[in-house]
């Protein structure tokens, strides 16, 4: 079977290359510079025309979307565990991952490109706070969830990463997510990890690419 993923630095590219990495998959990666606006590419259109990354391409055929994505890695890799092993703590898992596909990463997009949601003038601010305002309340409840545990499940699984990129991204847009104790230990756990260590490193080498 041939694998590969479109990904983007900085971007929720990042959990299928982690989970893939942690599942012992053979891929390649193409990187797509969204500075240049590859993502809008007629190529890359034609694989997904919502121009989003990740794209995973599965023996030529793209499927799209983070929770889709990641389910397929951890049921294709079960020796992995990348879902935790009870059935429903596996249904538990994929409704994290929805959670942070659609409760929090729509939040850190606003507080990205706040145009893009309200284009009134003097209206960024605004939508920035009403973001950071939600983040808040759901990292709250992320912080409970994580207290006295290492791992979402009693071991790392597909979600775990999912949240780190989102923690990731608001720490990146410096917003006040260091009072989350649990939130920051989970951070700081999975920056252990080889595979997050290992993306990390090649986001930092394309990023150096893509200014030269
Ligand atoms: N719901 C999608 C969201 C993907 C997404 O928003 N990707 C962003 C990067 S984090 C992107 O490619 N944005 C480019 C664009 O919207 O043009 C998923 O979970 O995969």
């Amino acid at each position: 079977m041939k694998l590969s993923l479109y990904y983007a630095p900085t971007t929720c590219a990042l959990v299928p290359y982690v989970n893939l990495t942690e599942a012992g998959a053979d891929f390649d990666i193409h990187a797509i510079n969204m500075r240049k606006g590859q993502n809008n590419s007629p190529e890359f259109l034609a694989l997904n025309p919502q121009h989003k990354v990740p794209v995973l391409l599965i023996d030529g055929a793209p499927l799209t979307e983070n929770v889709a994505i990641n389910t397929w890695i951890a049921r294709q890799y079960p020796d992995a565990r990348l879902f935790p092993s009870a059935p429903m703590d596996e249904i538990r898992a994929i409704s994290l991952m929805g959670w942070f596909g659609s409760g929090i990463h729509p939040h850190l997009a606003r507080i990205n490109s706040p145009a893009k949601f309200c284009d009134a003038p003097g209206s960024a601010d605004s939508v920035r706070a009403q973001a950071a305002k939600a983040l808040d309340e759901n990292f709250a409840i992320a912080d409970k969830r994580l207290a006295g545990r290492e791992f979402f499940f009693d071991h790392y699984t597909a979600p775990d990463v999912y949240f780190y990129w989102c923690l990731r991204r608001a720490t990146q847009f410096e917003l006040p997510v260091k009072k989350f104790g649990h939130c920051m230990a989970h951070f700081e756990r999975m920056e252990q990890r080889a595979s997050v260590k290992n993306v990390l490193a090649f986001e930092k080498a394309t990023l150096d690419r893509f200014a030269a």
